[in-house]
């Protein structure tokens, strides 16, 4: 760490060296060596440092703040960059047969020494961000730690909305405590006395690697800067590495929602649902009950991760602190929970700013007249093109959502009663139907298929086999997963 010192501006050194912890102080001095920032900044979680941090993509020219919106904040991305890219997504590990025929397999040798060309100075005229954060409540016997690593502030600000970032992460990590590594570089260095000037830093697509070491469980990633490439703890934690981690130690990280069902009886019942990427979970998580005397509570609107309990009930936490949500299509007559979920210390991702200072998306709230599209051009409904992007986003904290549950952060979790598989489909099969048993109930969700949605760029088949809406996120051997589910 000494050398560190002696070569850059390190916030947070005395935090580090007092901490110990040998494995995280050489990610932190292993990365500042390789990538060169300029500086190097260790994330405390307060909101003063979202404050300032914000503030700096303010002056230059990255973030929009919204008059209309308390504290919050427009951005648009390149149009290249702006949403998951599954062809560029890769599983590494010594045995190709570990991530099975759904995976994008590459040998981990081969893809370190690729990452590392790319890496090497690629934080040049940047500041290093390492950010210490929990995937689920600080100190529960079922979060993990991650510390995520990167040059972008977009990424650091929606870690906070997303996870638990800082000191007290640090405090549970101590000096031997264990911790997911992820490294994230937008990919776009800078010489000598260049800024962003208000463009979206990234790299061409051929350069964009998101990349899990699933034997090592760490996390790579290079050349873009969106959602679930770029926010680690999400997709490449929660899911990816997690489902490794969960095959290996006997529980489950699932693609699934969780609410709260609360009869006039006052009976509580847990659901977890599995759909595909934008195809409704958020809505479905923060429905409100039409039918007399029954409550709809949300606990989460992603990502479960399940355990089965001393009493043999399975137990399920969300593993993160805010949603990421698709604007378009979200209003409040389809889902008024997500909106006011982001009424105020939200982020926005590539929708379109309005003459009064506010966001707007096709199928939101009524129409708009005039404005600044996406791709930052003059828009008006004549123009011809979506005012925002199909995979416009919302960073909204979810103690924000008026009807999350009392439970949500409930470190044991809820136990689950029933599980619901589903997906995008506008002919065929029929609207709802209830499995005969167990066994019925895995193969109806092995078998599920979907339309393709805007939340990945790459995918445009009609329809897909989308096994319990894990394709994308599952990182191990599908056939294996299906087999752990089958009664035995
Ligand atoms: O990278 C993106 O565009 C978002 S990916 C995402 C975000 C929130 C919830 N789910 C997903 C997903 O792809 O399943
Ligand atoms: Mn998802």
């Amino acid at each position: 760490m000494e050398f560190l010192k002696s070569k850059m501006d390190v916030a947070g050194y005395d935090k580090l060296v007092s901490l110990g912890n040998a494995k995280l102080n050489e990610f932190v001095l292993e990365t500042a060596q390789l990538c060169k920032p300029d500086s190097i900044y260790l994330c405390n979680g307060s909101k003063a440092e979202y404050d300032t941090i914000m503030q700096e993509m303010v002056d230059s020219g990255l973030a929009t703040p919204l008059a209309k919106k308390e504290n919050s904040f427009l951005f648009r991305s390149d149009p290249s960059d702006v949403a998951r890219v599954e062809k560029r997504t890769y599983i590494a590990c010594e045995n190709e047969e570990d991530a099975g025929p759904t995976n994008n397999w590459i040998h981990p040798d081969e893809l370190k020494s690729e990452m590392t060309k790319l890496y090497d100075g690629c934080m040049a005229g940047r500041t290093m961000y390492v950010i210490p954060y929990s995937m689920g409540p600080i100190g529960s016997p079922i979060a993990k730690i991650g510390v995520e690593i990167t040059d972008s502030g977009y990424v650091t600000c929606n870690m906070h909305i997303m996870t638990r970032v800082g000191d007290k992460v640090l405090d549970i990590l101590g000096s031997d405590g264990e911790f997911i590594p992820c490294l994230h570089s937008v990919g776009k260095p800078l010489a000598e006395g260049e800024s962003d000037n208000g463009i979206w830093p990234c790299a061409s697509m051929d350069d964009k690697y998101i990349s899990h070491f699933t034997d090592e469980a760490k996390i790579w990633s290079y050349g873009s800067g969106y959602g679930g490439n770029a926010l680690l703890g999400k997709k490449c934690l929660a899911l990816r590495i997690a489902s490794v981690m969960a095959k290996k130690e006997g529980w489950m990280a699932e693609h699934m929602l969780i609410l709260r069902l609360t009869n006039p009886e006052g009976r509580q019942y847990h659901v977890a649902a599995a759909f595909p990427s934008a195809c409704g979970k958020t809505n479905l998580a923060m429905l409100q009950s039409k039918v007399e005397g029954w409550k709809v509570e949300c606990i989460g609107d992603d990502i479960a991760w399940m355990k089965i309990g001393d009493d043999g009930k399975l137990y399920a936490i969300n593993p993160e602190a805010g949603f990421f949500g698709v604007a378009p299509g979200t209003n409040n007559a389809t889902n008024p929970m997500a909106m006011a979920s982001c009424s105020k210390n939200s982020i926005f991702t590539n929708c379109l700013l309005t003459d009064d200072g506010d966001v707007w998306w096709e199928d939101g709230d009524g129409p708009c007249e005039h404005g600044i599209d996406w791709k930052g051009n003059e828009w008006t409904p004549a123009s011809g093109e979506k005012g925002a992007h199909p995979n416009a986003r919302f960073t909204a904290p979810a103690a924000q959502c008026p009807s999350i549950c009392p439970d949500w952060e409930n470190p044991a979790g809820v136990p689950i009663d029933l599980f619901i598989f589903g997906g995008r489909r506008t002919s065929v099969v029929p609207l709802v139907t209830q499995a005969l048993d167990w066994d019925h109930g895995v193969y109806m969700g092995a078998t599920a298929a979907s339309e393709p949605t805007a939340a990945a760029l790459d995918v445009k088949a009609q329809l897909r086999r989308d096994p319990f809406a894990m394709l994308p996120f599952c990182a191990y051997n599908m056939g294996d997963y299906w087999l752990s589910l089958i009664h035995n």
